[in-house]
């Protein structure tokens, strides 16, 4: 069959800091190759739904297949799937991915006929099956693992059996220079490990991979990694090096072939404290930025987002990652509740900090458990505004006050770290990038007024709305906490951790 993957359009942050390689979609696409389908990837972040359009009528695809990591994105796929259904009515069409997964029903019956099937959970593991029914026994399509279709839904996802088993189809992405993260342009990505062991109340990482966590073997990342031509690396894990045996496997691989990149990772205050010599060493191997998710800088806020470090730590690890000399950026959560005092608390804080600071807006995702709790107050069903950058939870400031603070805090950041003229190290990045051909982030920063602008913003909620986000409306609405997963938890035996990792996630998670 001739198979057509398809990743959505860009959100609000992809217009200006980064856009990144679909590196699951290229993982799916890659297993389906192996089965000797003929396969094109497009990916709508770097390409314009004409371009999309003009593939389909000249290539006439099979099969589609969508991926659908982020909630923001479903009105967008649903109406691609809709324009596609009336040009190739036989074509079989498929959404996938991690939003996808929590809402499989609800997006079958946006699409009124339109998508045929969601296919939850890993798609490497369940997507040759569903070809091979699609190709020859459609009656067997609902039986497979993880689709979910108007006929009936199969069994729960299989997971991957070895990660190590294929590698992401980075051929099939047609232009790689388009990928971008910060100062890294060009910028691929790549996987060491998957899910995350910990489980904080607002994010559902863990809620997919059933609070399971599996690592790939250091050869087979060194492997691809070898293979990739840019410089520039971003570490999609959750929480990079959790365990700091394991990030010295992989580093020391990595030293033996002697590869050379600049990494980008995220990771946890607390891990970085727990293993700072691998944290040294990987500075050595070509660490130049960190993230490390703080949410909140006080101990309330920390209990709201139920992470429990003390704060005290946090400021620590802060600390450890200025002494490496790595450019740090911090994520703080902004919640709708807050006042104007207290968006200058945090303003004055930024400005104490010599990190960059982001600021994200407290945001219910199903699949989560603040979702459980908060989405019957949720002010707007509007799945484009689920991008933690909008307000969807009712903010105490009036709408445009809460916008015009977040605003201002987020440019006087945006001003101070990414201003070219007061920042000498970022005006040479740029013109390095810049003699290379790679614009990504100047034009990003041209970009940033139009995209972070309180007009804009507001204009955004005031769009119609064709798809909403179903909530269950009964006030004290409670769902145990299994009916979360996508993938069933197995248990310790699921994490591939060792016994005092396993202790150390245990005594700084909040769940039961
Ligand atoms: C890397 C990452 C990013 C990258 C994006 C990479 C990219 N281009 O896809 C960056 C840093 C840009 C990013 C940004 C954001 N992200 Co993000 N991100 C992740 C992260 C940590 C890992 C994703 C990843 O690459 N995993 C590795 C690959 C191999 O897995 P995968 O992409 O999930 O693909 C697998 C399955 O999903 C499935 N699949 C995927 N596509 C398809 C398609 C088909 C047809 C099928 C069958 C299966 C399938 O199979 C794949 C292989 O197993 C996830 C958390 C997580 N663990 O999933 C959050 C996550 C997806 N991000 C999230 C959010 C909120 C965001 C942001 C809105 C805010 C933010 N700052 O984090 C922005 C907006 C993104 C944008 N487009 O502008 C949320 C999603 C919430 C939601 N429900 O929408 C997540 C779940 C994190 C969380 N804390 O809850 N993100
Ligand atoms: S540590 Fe918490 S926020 Fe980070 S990926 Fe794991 S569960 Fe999500």
């Amino acid at each position: 069959m001739k198979l057509l993957f398809v990743h959505p359009g860009p959100l609000l942050y992809t217009n200006v800091f980064l856009r990144l390689e679909p590196l699951g979609l290229e993982l799916v696409a890659e297993a389906a190759r192996r089965r000797k389908h003929a396969v094109r990837l497009i990916d709508l972040q770097a390409e314009s739904q004409a371009a999309y359009h003009r593939m389909i009528a000249e290539w006439l695809p099979d099969f589609i297949a969508f991926s659908c990591n982020y909630l923001a994105n479903v009105p967008e796929i649903v109406d691609l799937a809709a324009a596609t259904k009336i040009i190739l009515p036989r074509c079989f069409i498929c959404v996938g991915g991690h939003s996808a997964s929590f809402i499989a029903e609800t997006i079958l019956a946006h699409g009124n006929g339109a998508i045929d099937c969601v296919l939850k959970g890993e798609g490497e593991a369940n997507i040759v099956e569903l070809l091979d029914a699609v190709a020859s026994d459609v009656n067997a399509i609902s039986k497979v693992p993880g689709a979910v279709t108007p006929n009936g839904n199969g069994p729960p996802p299989r997971f991957v059996e070895h990660l190590d088993d294929l590698r992401p189809a980075r051929d099939l992405v047609r232009n790689r220079r388009k990928y971008f993260l910060g100062a890294l342009d060009p910028c691929a990505s790549i996987e060491f490990s998957r899910g995350c062991p910990w489980d904080c109340a607002f994010c559902s990482a863990w809620t997919f991979y059933g609070r399971s966590y599996r690592n790939l073997s250091p050869e087979r990342i060194v492997d691809d990694l070898a293979s990739i031509s840019e410089d520039g690396i971003f570490i999609v894990d959750d929480v990079a090096f959790i365990q700091e045996r394991q990030a010295f496997f992989i580093g020391e691989a990595i030293a033996r072939k002697n590869i050379r990149k600049k990494y980008y990772l995220e990771t946890r205050g607390d891990v970085l404290l727990r293993n700072k010599e691998a944290f040294k060493f990987w500075r050595e191997l070509g660490v130049t930025q960190i993230f490390l998710g703080l949410e909140a800088i006080d101990e309330e806020g920390l209990r709201k987002y139920r992470k429990r470090i003390p704060l005290g730590r946090n400021f620590e690890a802060l600390e450890f990652a200025r002494s490496l000399g790595v450019y740090v950026a911090i994520n703080l959560i902004a919640d709708p509740d807050w006042d104007q005092e207290r968006f200058r608390v945090v303003r004055d804080w930024c400005m104490d900090v010599p990190e960059v600071v982001n600021i994200s807006v407290n945001t219910p995702y199903p699949g989560t458990e603040t979702w459980l709790t908060e989405q019957r107050r949720l002010q707007t069903q509007d799945y484009r505004l689920f991008d933690i950058q909008h307000a969807v939870l009712p903010t105490r400031l009036p709408l445009d006050v809460f916008y015009r603070e977040l605003l201002d805090t987020q440019w006087v950041l945006y001003r101070r770290h990414l201003n070219w003229r007061t920042t000498p190290k970022l005006a040479r990045v740029l013109a390095r990038n810049l003699s290379r051909g790679q614009i990504n982030l100047i034009r990003g920063m041209m970009n940033y007024k139009k995209v972070y602008n309180v007009e804009k913003m507001l204009a955004d909620h005031a769009r119609p709305v064709r798809y909403e986000l179903p909530t269950r409306a009964e006030p004290n609405a409670t769902i145990a906490r299994p009916a979360l997963y996508i993938h069933a938890p197995r248990g310790r035996a699921a994490r591939n951790i060792d016994d005092s990792t396993e202790h150390f996630v245990n005594e700084t998670r909040v769940g039961t």
